[in-house]
């Protein structure tokens, strides 16, 4: 039998990755999660039909989102994740001894349920005692915190369905002032490639200029999303990413990752020039 899963990046072009199984599907009250089996891939989360991860290439994806802003900001103690809820940024942050604490605000519960059962490669990090989960809606969680987090990790869905709310001014606004006076915030970002996601991706980063004095815009290749190309935004209150970022300090962690490195971590500033002109 030839199982397919396809996602459609456009209208006019189809994502496809062969399936050996279904393994869990179920409707929650906030969206369809989806667990398959793939050979090339390995496990998949998808959420209302679009990839979130794989085995394979998730790795990509929490390495950037987690050791960019902490190669920046290297006292981050306090740490809010929004979404996230398959434990994969999590798990990267777990990583720092300096870490005290992590928030993770995750709207779906099930999500982080289904994550623990099916996917404990990514959903590992939440055995740390140091990981606090909280099951709301962080749009609604933000507006009551103030000068309390190092660095907040925006770790959302696409910008409609239940992460939508992650893309306005007022959620900016508010993360802004969740953090302290030298914080960091970072979001997923979309991909700039085509026309659709280009136009969200811009969208957020204009709102996300107005939010924040220092706000750059940095790549990764991760295979299975949209394009292959997708953006992170860094938005900052007082650390630039790449001139108060000291590749011997982060070294001398010694930390192993299989994508981020102190090269990599400069060169994912520089963009193409068509990217350049959507900023
Ligand atoms: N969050 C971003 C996934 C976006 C993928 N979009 C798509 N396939 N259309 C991933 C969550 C991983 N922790």
């Amino acid at each position: 039998m030839d199982l397919w899963f396809s996602e459609f990046h456009t209208p006019y072009v189809k994502f496809s990755i062969q399936i050996d199984k279904q393994l869990y599907s179920e409707q929650t009250e906030f969206q369809r999660i989806d667990i398959l089996e793939s050979k090339e891939f390995g496990r998949m989360m998808v959420l209302d039909g679009y990839v979130m991860l794989t085995e394979k290439d998730e790795f990509i994806y929490h390495e950037m989102i987690v050791h960019v802003p902490m190669a920046v900001h290297t006292n981050a103690k306090r740490i809010l994740i929004i979404g996230g809820g398959d434990g994969g940024a999590a798990r990267e942050l777990m990583r720092y001894k300096n870490v005290e604490s992590v928030d993770l605000v995750e709207i779906d519960k099930r999500v982080v349920d289904i994550s623990r059962e099916f996917l404990p490669k990514t959903a590992c990090g939440f055995d740390d005692t140091r990981i606090h989960l909280f099951f709301e809606d962080g749009l609604k969680f933000i507006r009551h915190c103030e000068n309390e987090y190092d660095l907040i990790i925006v770790d959302s869905t696409d910008p409609f369905g239940p992460g939508e709310g992650l893309f306005t001014k007022e959620f900016y606004g508010n993360c802004y002032k969740a953090l302290k006076e030298d914080g960091i915030m970072v979001n997923q970002h979309e991909s700039p490639f085509y026309d659709e996601d280009a136009f969200a991706m811009q969208r957020a980063h204009q709102r996300i200029v107005k939010s924040f004095p220092i706000s750059r815009v940095y790549q990764a290749h991760i295979p299975t999303y949209p394009s292959g190309h997708w953006l992170f935004g860094f938005a900052s209150k007082k650390y630039h990413p790449t001139l108060d970022f000291d590749a011997k300090k982060w070294n001398d962690l010694k930390l192993k990752t299989r994508y981020y490195n102190a090269n990599l971590h400069n060169a994912s500033f520089a963009l193409p020039n068509y990217v350049e002109e959507l900023m």
